[in-house]
Parts: C-alpha cells; sequence; structure tokens
C-alpha cells in the first residue's frame, strides 16, 4: 500500500485528477488570485515533510526528531527575509485568513478598533466583514474609494481615522487594479497612533519583484498568500517589525495554529528561491503589460473598467452599463473557455452574489507564457461572447457546448455553428499553443 502510485490506490481521485488536469490544460484561468505553480513547488508540497509534527519553532520544538525540519524552516525564513527585505518573517501560517487571524490576534485586543476597506469597495472578508472573525471578535470601521475615480481617497482615510482612532489600519485589497500608497498610510497611522498592517496578498509577486511600491519599510506588519502572483503552494506569511516578532510568532503558534504543515514549508522555500531569479522579476512585468493589453482590448469594445484600467495584475470591469450581471458574464465565459469571477465593484447597486463586475487578471496566463498579443485577443472573445453569447445560447444549451467542446469538435455545434462553441474551440487553440503540466500524467 505505502509504495502504490496514486493512479493505483484510488483510481477513482486520480481520475478526477486527470480531468482537472484536461480542464486546466484546455481553458484560460483568469481568475488573478490564481496561478500554476511549479514541479518543484508541487513536488515540495506533496513530499514526505508531510509525515512530521514540528509543533513549535526552529531549535524550540514539543516534538522529537525535528533536525531536517529545523534546517527546512531556517531556510525557507531566511530566503523570504532575502527576497522581501524583511526583519522577521513567520512562514508557518496556513493561510492568508489564518495570517490576518494571526497578526490581530498579536496585536490587538478583543473589540479594539480596526480601520480598513470593505469587501463591497474592494477589500477583504478578514478586513472586518460582519459574518467573519475579523467583524465579530474586533470593532471594524471602513474607508471607501473617491465615488467618481474610484481611487482610494487618502484625505478620507485620514478623516475617517481621527474620528475612529482604530488601534490597526489595514491597507490592502483584493479587488484594487492601482497602485497603494503604504507610505501616506504610514502617515495616517502615525497621526493617529495605529499600527499598519498590508494585507499583500494579491500583490505579492509585484511587490517582490519590485513592480509594486514596497510596504515592508512603512508597515508593522504585513501579510500575504504564497499562491497567487508570488506562484508558490497554497499557504501564507506574516513579515513584521523585529519588534513584533515574537507577539507574531506567538500569535501564529499556539495562537492560531498547532501543528504546521511542514511539506508547505518547503515548497514556501522552493517558491521564495524562484522569485529571486531574473526570470521572475521580469514575469511580474509581463503581467502588468498584459493585464493592460488585455484592458485596452476590453475598452475598444466599449467596458469600461474600474479606475479606467490597471496598474497592477487585475481589471475590475463594471458591467453595469451591460444588462448582465457579473454572474452571468462569468458563466458564459466559462461556457467559452475563459474562466472569470464575478466581483462586486464599488458602490454596486447589485449584491455580491450577483454583483456588476467581473475581475480578470493575467499572472496564470502569463505563466503558461502568453503575451500582449494574446491577450488583446482575449479581450475580443471576453466582448464577444458578453454581448451577443446569450443570443446563442438560447439556440444551443450549456450541455450541448459541453458535448461539442468533449468530443473534440468544439468549432462545431449541432447544426449552426454557436458563437460559444466557436470561441470554446479557438481557446482550446490557443491553450494548445501554450501547454502546460505536459508529462503530469505521467
Ligand atoms: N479568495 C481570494 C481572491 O480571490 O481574491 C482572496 O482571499
Amino acid at each position: 500500500m505505502l509504495n502504490h502510485t496514486f493512479a493505483q490506490a484510488d483510481p477513482q481521485v486520480y481520475q478526477i485528477m486527470e480531468q482537472e488536469l484536461e480542464r486546466q490544460r484546455s481553458t484560460l484561468m483568469l481568475i488573478p488570485s490564481e496561478n500554476y505553480a511549479s514541479r518543484a513547488v508541487m513536488s515540495a508540497m506533496g513530499s514526505i515533510f508531510t509525515n512530521k509534527y514540528a509543533e513549535g519553532y526552529p531549535g524550540a520544538r514539543y516534538y522529537n526528531g525535528c533536525e531536517n525540519y529545523d534546517q527546512l524552516e531556517n531556510l525557507a525564513i531566511e530566503r523570504a527575509k532575502e527576497l522581501f527585505h524583511c526583519e522577521h518573517v513567520n512562514v508557518q501560517v496556513h493561510t492568508g485568513s489564518q495570517a490576518n487571524m494571526a497578526a490581530y490576534y498579536a496585536m490587538l485586543k478583543l473589540g479594539d478598533k480596526i480601520l480598513a476597506m470593505s469587501v463591497d469597495q474592494g477589500g477583504h472578508l478578514t478586513h472586518g466583514k460582519k459574518q467573519n472573525f475579523s467583524g465579530q471578535f474586533y470593532e471594524p470601521h471602513f474607508y471607501s474609494v473617491d465615488p467618481e475615480t474610484h481611487l482610494i481617497d487618502y484625505d478620507q482615510v485620514l478623516e475617517k481615522a481621527k474620528e475612529v482612532r482604530p488601534q490597526l489600519i489595514v491597507a490592502g485589497a483584493s479587488a484594487y487594479p492601482r497602485i497603494i500608497d503604504f507610505q501616506i498610510f504610514r502617515e495616517i497611522a502615525d497621526e493617529v497612533g495605529a499600527y499598519l498592517m498590508a494585507d499583500i496578498a494579491h500583490i505579492v509577486g509585484l511587490v517582490a519583484a519590485g513592480s509594486h511600491p514596497d510596504p515592508v519599510p512603512y508597515c508593522d506588519l504585513v501579510t500575504s498568500t504564497t499562491h497567487k502572483t508570488l506562484r508558490g503552494p497554497r499557504g501564507a506569511i506574516i513579515m513584521c517589525k523585529q519588534e513584533w516578532a515574537e507577539r507574531v510568532d506567538q500569535g501564529v503558534f499556539p495562537g492560531v495554529q498547532a501543528g504546521p504543515l511542514m511539506q508547505i514549508v518547503a515548497a514556501k522555500a522552493v517558491c521564495f528561491k524562484e522569485a529571486q531569479s531574473f526570470g521572475f522579476r521580469e514575469y511580474q512585468r509581463q503581467i502588468i503589460r498584459n493585464c493592460q493589453a488585455l484592458g485596452q482590448s476590453l475598452i475598444e469594445e466599449g467596458f469600461e473598467p474600474v479606475t479606467g484600467g490597471t496598474d497592477n495584475h487585475l481589471l475590475l470591469i463594471d458591467l453595469s452599463n451591460k444588462n448582465i450581471t457579473g454572474q452571468e458574464a462569468a458563466d458564459l465565459l466559462e461556457a467559452a473557455g475563459m474562466v472569470c469571477n464575478k466581483n462586486l465593484i464599488p458602490y454596486d447597486k447589485r449584491s455580491p452574489t450577483e454583483t456588476s463586475g467581473i475581475r480578470p487578471g493575467t499572472p496564470a496566463l502569463t505563466t503558461r507564457g502568453m503575451r500582449e498579443e494574446q491577450m488583446y485577443q482575449i479581450g475580443k472573445w471576453m466582448a464577444e461572447v458578453i454581448h451577443h453569447g446569450r443570443d446563442t445560447q438560447a439556440t444551443m444549451p450549456f450541455d450541448a457546448v459541453d458535448r461539442a467542446s468533449a468530443d473534440g469538435n468544439s468549432h462545431k455545434g449541432r447544426g449552426e455553428e454557436s458563437l460559444i462553441s466557436r470561441i470554446r474551440g479557438e481557446v482550446a487553440d490557443l491553450c494548445a499553443q501554450f501547454p502546460i503540466y505536459l508529462d503530469l500524467d505521467d
């Protein structure tokens, strides 16, 4: 049993993985928080490091037999410190949400005030949403983007901070397409005596590569995931000033976590090394160029990106002038092989389950090697599908589109060719020109 291959041990799960491999190979991953991890990162994630408990920190574990884990975690820490030029980093934290939870736990008392951007303006659940722990255990207050420009209004942030006197200000977002000025946030935090935390889960790769201003010099704490633009394993880190190192480490363990996932720590070490390469810096610059090309293509087709465009890896497309919800648009795009997510736009009149926006991004497609030319074409396909896809869906339901694709006959529907199935075929052809994971199914 111990030496059976995955396919031998569990053919059912293996088959689902093969289906997923085919889906990833033949569709366009346009969700800006997703990416393709390298073989090295995935090998580390699936390695024997999964077999061991290592509660505690290097040199001070609660389990015996941890000498290799100490070496591994120290290596991951050193690489992260070198990459981000930070004084201290915790590499054990499991996820972005848990990173924020541990950071709050380290710095705040129950009921303390947090000032952050709300989810409906581009923030994250853990920035004080009332259904989330952050809105239950702390007192959340929110700053907004400008109603006209949809840019962060730093004057309003200052005004709000003076009114609320928060213990902690959060700078960072999940759906903000522009540069965030961490220096101004620092000045605001200093003015009201608050800690400043940046949540850079989305832009971390850009920050590591110098393609977005660095929050580390300005913030008490910086939290991030490792699987988005950083292209590592599904996980997170917390960076902080040395002053807060002990509080942060205690906040993670024993604060909100017990045993670390050491196989993920191994994969984080691998991704930090990958992120130090020249190729990674060029990759991050290309992500931005690609996103701007996608935006340009959509603007030419009459779409309105929130803030007029992008400085980073994502676009927030306002569909409120298109008579279609974000959910409907994302469903049509998926049928045509372009996998996007619906997203609220600032001051959205629709509910979070419908939304008036979609949030396409370019980290994954850039990993595939696609460039501006391909992004431009994808923008044209997206426009065609959103503008006309519903008309053709009436004559060709989703299951027929699926059958056409499954037959390998994706260019043709039954009888008259549907727009969705034609584009689905063109997308599949493009994907074949930029293959991924060639030998995964060995
Ligand atoms: N779920 C992530 C995203 O898609 O932005 C944030 O946690």
